[in-house]
């Protein structure tokens, strides 16, 4: 490799990202963008990982991860994920556009025509959320998920300050502030509120529309258990991070007493995450995201070792994952066996300015395109109107004024 820069911009939000260059001028990217700590990753690759990169044969992708993770001695962590993850996807990229080939092709090609992608709606009340579900069918999305406010806490993750009734659906919990906003939380209210709502969104959209709901990591796995059994007459197509994913064990007593189907892993970083979990069947999609568990490489083990238990991809997808990461997922979405659903929010026009994309959306479906490599550029005149701005994600309280999992 000649070169490596890391590029920190802030188009709308901050995305961190790592273009290499090898000895004969072919460009690869690679997303490594850490919500509310990207500097972290940034100072990652700029001292420690990049003066490793130059001289190195850029074909060597495997040889470079092993290299990247061993290497270090301090294994894992997201900080040390998502910068191999940044080297990994750049690399694939270049090997790709070497081979003149969409990266899916050498993935092993396509498993499918297109991947099923699932939009987001919220409402501070349930008629706002019917609006914002319908507005999410006008975008083509066909699969939904569905977040809601709780009576008496003020605000609540995964609901919009103010839903928009028509386009892209806005929606990014990190704030441009000097320190991180406050939220609370009341999980009692919470497990009284939500079988209701979704019982008025299945009276509204009949039972056949995919619907989808994050708990992100607030219960016990008692009241997981209690809130999977009290959504079975809803039929969800699956209940997100239910209890938090550090004690994989915890899912076994979730498990043992509901048939919603489980999915778990965005903040998990590699395979050891999953152990217990694919081992057992104790949930049936994988959430990891290529930026943040060491790259196309590392997920495409993930959901190898979870293929073999019949368990699906569902990778993470909010916005700050960039479209690089973004890309990346899509190639890999559309060559796996296992693959089950595609999290998608689309990225603003600032974003989307900054980032070149060669992807198309048409009837609930994303394709990563036929360009070689991913089909991302960077465009660093309009990256240079956007400097870094720290941001933070909000935490919880509950109201006796305990930190909670937010
Ligand atoms: C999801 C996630 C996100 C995270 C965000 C944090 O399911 O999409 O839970 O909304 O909260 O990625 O940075
Ligand atoms: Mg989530």
């Amino acid at each position: 490799m000649r070169s490596a820069e890391v590029l920190v911009a802030s188009p709308g939000r901050n995305f961190v990202t790592l273009r290499v260059m090898t000895e004969d001028g072919v460009v690869g990217l690679g997303d490594a963008t850490l919500n509310g700590r990207e500097l972290a990753v940034a100072s990652y690759l700029t001292d420690h990982v990049v003066p490793l990169l130059l001289g190195r044969d850029a074909h060597r992708i495997e040889d470079t991860w092993q290299f990247l993770y061993r290497g270090a001695y301090w294994r894992r962590g997201p900080v040390t994920m998502a910068a191999i993850a940044a080297v990994d996807v750049a690399l694939w990229d270049i090997k790709a556009k070497v081979a003149g080939l969409p990266l899916y092709q050498l993935l092993g090609g396509a498993s499918r025509t297109g991947v099923m992608a699932y939009g987001h709606a919220s409402g501070r009340d349930v008629p706002e959320l019917l609006d914002s579900i319908r507005a999410q069918q006008a975008e083509g999305f066909r699969s939904i998920r569905v977040q809601t406010s709780v009576p008496g806490i003020d605000k609540v993750y995964g609901v919009a300050a103010q839903p928009s009734t028509s386009g892209r659906y806005d929606y990014e919990p990190a704030q441009r502030a000097p320190l991180p906003a406050e939220e609370d939380w009341d999980t009692s209210a919470y497990l009284r509120h939500v079988p209701g709502v979704f019982e008025a969104v299945r009276n509204e959209f009949g039972p056949a529309l995919p619907l989808l709901h994050d708990a992100h990591h607030r219960l016990t796995p008692i009241q997981a258990a209690r809130l999977g059994r009290a959504l079975e007459p809803y039929d969800l197509f699956w209940l997100e991070d239910c209890t938090p994913g550090e004690n994989q064990d915890a899912l076994r007593l979730v498990r043992q007493h509901t048939t919603t189907p489980l999915a778990i892993g965005e903040v998990f970083t590699t395979v050891w995450d999953y152990q217990t979990l694919v081992r057992e069947q104790l949930f049936d999609y994988v959430r990891s995201s290529v930026t943040h568990a060491g790259g196309v490489t590392a997920l495409r083990r993930i959901v190898d070792y979870a293929a073999q238990y019949q368990i699906k991809s569902g990778f993470h997808g909010p916005t700050d994952i960039s479209p690089v990461g973004m890309a990346a997922a899509l190639h890999l979405d559309l060559a796996v066996h296992n693959f089950g659903i595609q999290e998608y929010m689309q990225h603003s026009a600032a974003t989307d300015e900054v980032f070149r994309q060669t992807f198309t959306w048409a009837d609930g479906h994303l394709h990563p395109g036929e360009e070689p490599g991913i089909g991302v550029t960077y465009d660093d005149d309009a990256a240079a109107h956007h400097p870094y701005q720290a941001a933070y994600l909000p935490f919880n309280r509950l109201k006796d004024g305990t930190v909670h999992d937010w």
